[in-house]
């Protein structure tokens, strides 16, 4: 199921269709609570996790973000009967096409009998273990109420008690935002509040961090960046900012990098260490992408290649799919890691 050979928005319309005609007929009443935008995503959803599963032959890409995306829509006014129903709808759609594989099919099937039992609300992220509770939820209760005032003495007083902002980090800053991702899916939090908690820890966290000592072109650096498609850059930034906080030189791209002027920029800096980050599990390709054009870019030093985020701490075996030299779940252990290969040279 290569992106070449399915026409994913070819799918949409066609399950679009058949659900259009469905309801209108039958179910005229449930019909008229849905928004067909909201619908064609839940559909393009479903056809990226499948076909993302499809690709690294793992059936836990698509089980459960079926599981997630049928969780988030629960709160909705539409009844539980219609997701069943619309994935039925999509199953019929990709057996008349010829390219979907068996195995997209039995996975549609499975998925639709043992969908409703999968759902489940998940624990408070503040219960994990090391993580520092109160402080978590004192800068959550401040961001939450739009006080960044209250939230930036919040972060000064945890980096007074956790003596480091690596430390902040690890048991303050990750464990609010899984929490605040958490609250949205489970409708406790809007997206505006969620959006507000991104932002301002962005800018509180750059606050801390010292000035950059000047660096050469020459010495050895890390690269961090987030695949084609992802948004999600904290994680990745926290990675560059260890190795800074570490003392050794990382430039951050951000979100959303393409690959255009990419060699050269790992030519030109000497970027011995490149670390990609994944959130959405839909995005799994675009590293392995990315890494095949890394590989066989004409580079003096093809630099070494670690991956991490969401996506691959969810599904651990994926990584070596991809390509990747190495996967570390966290930026302490990719620290350490880069710290390991920039002593060696
Ligand atoms: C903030 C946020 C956003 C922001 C991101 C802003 C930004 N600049 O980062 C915005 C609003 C853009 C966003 C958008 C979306 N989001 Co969002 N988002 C989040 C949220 C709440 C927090 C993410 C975060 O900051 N995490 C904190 C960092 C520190 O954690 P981390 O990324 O795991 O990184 C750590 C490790 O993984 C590791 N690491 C990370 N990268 C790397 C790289 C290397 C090389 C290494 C070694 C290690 C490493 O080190 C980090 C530190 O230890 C999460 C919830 C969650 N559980 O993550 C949802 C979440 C990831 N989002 C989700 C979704 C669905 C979306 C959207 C699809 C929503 C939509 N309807 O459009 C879009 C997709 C956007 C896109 N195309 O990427 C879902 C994903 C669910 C799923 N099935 O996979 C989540 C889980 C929310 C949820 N509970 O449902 N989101």
């Amino acid at each position: 199921m290569s992106q070449q050979q399915i026409n994913i928005e070819k799918l949409v319309e066609d399950a679009m269709n058949k659900i259009r005609a469905f309801f209108s007929a039958r179910h005229l009443d449930t019909y008229n609570l849905l928004d067909e935008t909201s619908i064609k995503k839940g559909l393009r959803f479903t056809l990226l996790f499948l076909k993302e599963s499809i690709i690294f032959d793992s059936p836990a890409i698509f089980y459960d973000n079926v599981a997630w995306f049928y969780q988030s829509q629960s709160r909705s006014a539409v009844p539980e009967t219609f997701f069943l129903d619309a994935l039925s709808t999509l199953k019929e759609v990709l057996e008349e096409d010829q390219n979907v594989p068996e195995k997209a099919i039995a996975m549609m099937d499975h998925a639709i009998t043992s969908l409703p039992s999968k759902v489940m609300e998940q624990d408070s992220f503040f219960d994990h273990f090391g993580v520092k509770k109160e402080l978590c939820q004192s800068y959550l209760d401040s961001l939450l109420k739009f006080q960044e005032l209250e939230a930036r003495s919040v972060l000064n007083q945890a980096l007074e008690q956790l003596g480091g902002l690596s430390e902040v980090y690890r048991k303050v800053i990750q464990p609010v935002q899984y929490e605040v991702g958490r609250l949205w899916q489970a409708g406790h939090v809007s997206v505006t509040q969620e959006h507000y908690c991104t932002e301002v820890t962005r800018k509180l966290l750059s606050g801390l961090m010292n000035p950059l000592q000047p660096v050469s072109t020459e010495s050895p650096k890390f690269l961090g960046l987030c695949v084609e498609g992802e948004l999600h850059s904290m994680g990745i930034q926290m990675v560059c900012d260890a190795i800074i906080l570490g003392g050794y030189p990382a430039i951050f791209l951000g979100g959303n990098a393409p690959f255009t002027g990419l060699p050269e920029l790992i030519r030109n800096e000497n970027v011995i260490l490149l670390g990609i980050s994944v959130s959405i599990p839909y995005h799994l390709h675009e590293a392995s992408e990315l890494i095949q054009k890394v590989k066989s870019a004409s580079l003096k030093r093809t630099p070494k290649i670690m991956v991490g985020g969401l996506a691959f701490n969810r599904y651990p075996d994926v990584w070596k799919k991809v390509g990747a030299d190495i996967y570390l779940p966290d930026a302490a252990s990719a620290f350490e890691y880069a710290q390991k290969l920039f002593d060696q040279g």
